[in-house]
């Protein structure tokens, strides 16, 4: 393998060893077993063990196996946008705004369209926060309104008038038939067609959402798994100094 290549790992550096899980829509059986052993095997698997099969019911059934691949790639010929983050700590973050704006900065959050998980957005927004951090609600320096789950989009855009939003913060982690993707431009259509959107600064997040997926729909930012508070409150106020800036 060349410097710079990666491949999975389990026991030993580069040993391939993966993980992998699926449905069969059929019971458990010795065929459903073996069944299961030939797709991974087709998949490119090798010295395939499996450590889990269970009925669900309704004739489904569930696999967890563990194996080997002979694929790596090269990190160096791989080119995506990243969010560059230099982290503030809660006291700087505070500080900032209360020198830089004079003003407390006024955030919105919801999950827009049918999206009915909150659980992530509340691991930014409330108090109680997410990996030991505080959420922005406990930050003296921010206004946070959370408009909760299955938010139409159209509402955002009304509350982002009526309380002067200067952030909007959107999850999203329904992603079947790309609806997320739907989501997210529309708003950030609609925010344009009302002349706000370049007035605020527009951040999504979501399990499966990253820096390419705000930009093509129009966000400033995209935060993933195991996003913190404090990377986004410290997103937050380097994008607010950055328009300040800009308008001097
Ligand atoms: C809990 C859960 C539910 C709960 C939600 C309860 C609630 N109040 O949120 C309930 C039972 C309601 C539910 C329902 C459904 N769910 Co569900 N659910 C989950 C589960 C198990 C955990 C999600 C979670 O809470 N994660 C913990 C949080 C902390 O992680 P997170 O969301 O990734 O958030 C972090 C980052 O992504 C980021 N982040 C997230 N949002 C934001 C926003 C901003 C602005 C920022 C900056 C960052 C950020 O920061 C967070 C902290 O680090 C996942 C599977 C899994 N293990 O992930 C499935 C999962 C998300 N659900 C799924 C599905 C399919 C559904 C249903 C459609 C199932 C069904 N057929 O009915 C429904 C949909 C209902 C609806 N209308 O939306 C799928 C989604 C697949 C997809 N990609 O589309 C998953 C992945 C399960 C799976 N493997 O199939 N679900």
């Amino acid at each position: 393998m060349n410097i710079g290549e990666v491949r999975p790992y389990g026991d030993r550096m580069n040993d391939g060893a993966i993980q992998i899980s699926f449905s069969l829509p059929v019971p458990v059986s010795a065929r459903s077993i073996e069944a299961v052993k030939l797709i991974a095997a087709r998949m490119g698997m090798n010295n395939i063990r499996l450590v889990h099969a269970q009925d669900m019911g309704n004739n489904f059934s569930f696999y967890i196996l563990y194996g080997a691949i002979n694929i790596s790639v090269d990190l160096q010929a791989i080119h995506v946008p990243e969010v560059e983050l230099q982290l503030f700590d809660f006291w700087e973050i505070n500080d900032l705004i209360r020198r830089e704006f004079e003003r407390k900065v006024v955030v919105i959050g919801a999950t827009i369209g049918v999206d009915a998980h909150t659980v992530g957005l509340d691991a930014i927004i409330s108090a109680k926060g997410f990996g030991g951090e505080s959420g922005l609600e406990r930050y003296p320096q921010f206004e946070v309104f959370n408009l909760g789950a299955q938010v139409p989009p159209e509402l955002v855009v009304e509350y982002s008038k009526k309380i002067h939003a200067d952030v909007v913060l959107v999850s999203q982690v329904v992603t079947q038939r790309n609806v997320h993707l739907f989501n997210l431009s529309l708003l950030a259509e609609l925010l344009e067609a009302e002349k706000l959107r370049d007035k605020l600064i527009l951040i999504c997040g979501g399990p499966y959402i990253n820096a390419q997926v705000a930009l093509e729909t129009g966000f400033d930012a995209g935060f993933g798994p195991g996003t913190t508070p404090l990377q986004v409150a410290s997103f937050i106020v380097h994008e607010l100094m950055k328009r300040k800036m800009r308008k001097k």
